[in-house]
């Protein structure tokens, strides 16, 4: 009896760990810290967009310079993640509607991400500024 516990056990905290990935990946700000590429805590405009531009080659799995439902990921939790991921990221940025976004759309069109988060417009999105972003998306979600 006692040895059939430990698979449930472990499975339930496999479980546990699943939404917090999924959180994780749903939190624009991670886009902000990753793009810190000095790692001063300040993201500066030429960071974030090197930042994205890395992001999307990350994400453009079949490498043909744009971003739809075809660069999902093959396997699992990979899958889902970067599935929801690419569909934000269409929704946010496809302005013409076709389901896609082109490179030079993604890396150099609006940077509403960084926009919100620089709360003067000095250009420097810096710790301050980056976790009151991290708060106000915090509350955003707790709201839905
Ligand atoms: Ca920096
Ligand atoms: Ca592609
Ligand atoms: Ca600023």
């Amino acid at each position: 009896m006692e040895r059939t516990v430990w698979p449930v056990v472990l499975a339930g905290s496999a479980m546990a760990l699943a939404p917090a990935a999924e959180a994780q990946s749903r939190d624009p700000a991670q886009l902000l810290l990753r793009a810190d590429a000095n790692g001063d805590g300040r993201v500066t405009r030429e960071e974030f967009t090197a930042g994205k531009a890395r992001l999307f080659d990350r994400l453009d799995r079949n490498r043909d310079g744009a971003l739809d439902s075809s660069d999902r990921g093959r396997r699992g939790l990979l899958r889902r993640r970067s599935g929801e991921r690419i569909r934000q990221l269409i929704d946010a940025m496809d302005e013409d509607g076709i389901g896609k976004v082109e490179r030079h759309e993604f890396v150099h069109g609006r940077a509403r991400v960084f926009d919100m988060a620089d709360g003067n417009r000095d250009g420097v999105v810096d710790r301050e500024e980056l976790a009151a972003f991290r708060k106000r998306a915090e509350e955003r979600r707790h709201q839905r």
